[in-house]
């Protein structure tokens, strides 16, 4: 085999020099918000619905096409006190294919997560599986729009509207994304958002609730402040979850962009796909017909028999290219230490989530990548396939290495 070929691990070049993270953040020139910052400063308000706060919900609740966005300190929070606002008790049906805070804050705000399964081919909350969680105790559904790709809504929705349950939205990933040609963020009840650093609208740490109820959003406004409307005589016991000014002008100025930034990620991601079609034994994530996402992420699905290495071998290999991909999101959340009892209680059994989260990859992905870096990702993972048999054959002499997947 010519070393110049082969692949890192067996000692050829990596295809990257450096390596790759699996996310980079686009912020603005520090030029740009320079001035407003030092006019902030100056005035001396930095944080407690300042002007730049109040700007930036009014740009997104346009950009949404939404009544009301209402900013935080992050999604976590947000998730929170969304949860807090629409039920005192009572369970949440949701995804366990999702990043902790999803189940963690539901928990934070005294309900009780129960997992549904999703669907093989999007990722997200399957409608079937959620139909027979429903039970007297059932206070919200709650679909996960995963890696910024649009959950089956009307089928959630006519569940949600049966039962006469609220239904909400973990939309961390998918600001920008479209559902039969909407912009994510009117849907269900309320949408939430994350601005975190990793994120495709990243402010630093940041978040937001999107609604069109006039009464909820009056309550999460208090909820975000000590539950206080402004008299000093609170009305529930709200919390701390402002957004600072600083994180705001950031957000104005991404603002002006993220449409470009998607567009470009989306093209990249077709281009991705196109590359590694006849790649055997990968499968990437769907979209429904009527669904645009905004790729906050790319993921690949592994099948070993085919591509002959598995996720976690494909994920080693990767790291010896300069290649950072990333097991979002594994292990699902029913196989976590924090929801052991729950789980031995409601016996999770959640087939496809198991199988997704157990296959699936996160490449790197950025707004700003070139053609030319997505490109050599797809190089690697191509002369990897190619080499798969000699890759295996030196993953199982080398046992040190193969723990580290
Ligand atoms: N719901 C869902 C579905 C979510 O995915 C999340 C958060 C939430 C709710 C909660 O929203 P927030 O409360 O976070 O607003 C990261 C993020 O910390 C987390 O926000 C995100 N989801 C999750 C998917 O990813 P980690 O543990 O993967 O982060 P970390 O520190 O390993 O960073 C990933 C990569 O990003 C690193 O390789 C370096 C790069 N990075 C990271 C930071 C913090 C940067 O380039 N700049 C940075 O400032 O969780």
């Amino acid at each position: 085999m010519m070393r110049e070929n082969a692949p890192a691990i067996l000692g050829g070049t990596p295809v990257f020099q450096s390596p790759l993270g699996i996310v980079r953040p686009l912020f603005p020139s520090i030029d740009t918000i320079y001035s407003h910052l030092g006019q902030a400063m100056k005035s001396g308000q930095l944080t407690n619905n300042g002007q730049y706060v109040r700007e930036l919900e009014f740009g997104l609740a346009d950009f949404l096409g939404v009544k009301h966005v209402i900013l935080v300190s992050n999604g976590t929070l947000a998730l929170m006190i969304l949860a807090k606002a629409i039920a005192e008790e009572g369970e949440v049906i949701l995804p366990s294919f999702t990043f902790p805070a999803t189940a963690h804050a539901m928990v934070w705000a005294g309900l009780q997560p129960v997992f549904a399964d999703i669907s093989r081919d999007t990722y997200t909350l399957d409608p079937a599986s959620v139909a027979p969680l429903i039970n007297e105790k059932t206070a919200a559904i709650m679909g996960v729009h995963i890696f910024g790709n649009p959950c089956q809504i009307d089928e959630l929705q006519a569940l949600a509207d049966k039962h006469w349950l609220s239904l909400i939205f973990d939309s961390a990933h998918s600001f920008g994304s479209r559902y039969r040609g909407r912009r994510v963020g009117l849907f269900g009840l309320a949408e939430v958002f994350s601005f975190h650093a990793t994120k495709i609208f990243p402010v630093g740490e940041g978040g937001a609730i999107s609604t069109n109820d006039n009464a909820l959003a009056k309550q999460l406004r208090l909820l975000r402040t000590f539950g206080d409307p402004g008299t000093e005589n609170t009305q529930i016991p709200g919390l701390n979850a402002k957004m600072q000014e600083f994180n705001a002008l950031i957000g104005i100025e991404n603002l002006k962009v993220i449409s470009r930034h998607i567009e470009h990620r989306c093209a990249l991601a077709q281009y991705a796909h196109a590359e590694l079609l006849d790649v055997p034994g990968l499968t990437f994530q769907k979209k429904q017909i009527y669904s645009e996402p905004n790729y906050q992420n790319l993921s690949v699905l592994v099948d070993e028999k085919a591509f002959g290495l598995n996720r976690d071998q494909l994920l080693l290999v990767l790291r010896a290219e300069n290649i950072n991909a990333r097991k979002y999101f594994y292990p699902p959340l029913h196989n976590h230490k924090t929801y052991d009892s729950l789980c031995t209680l409601k016996k999770c059994k959640l087939p496809v989530t198991e199988f997704v989260s157990n296959r699936v990859l996160c490449l790197p992905f950025y707004s700003d990548m070139s053609e030319s870096t997505l490109n050599g990702m797809c190089k690697a993972i191509k002369r990897i396939h190619l080499h798969s048999r000699p890759i295996r054959q030196y993953l199982d002499s080398r046992p040190d290495i193969s723990k580290q997947g």
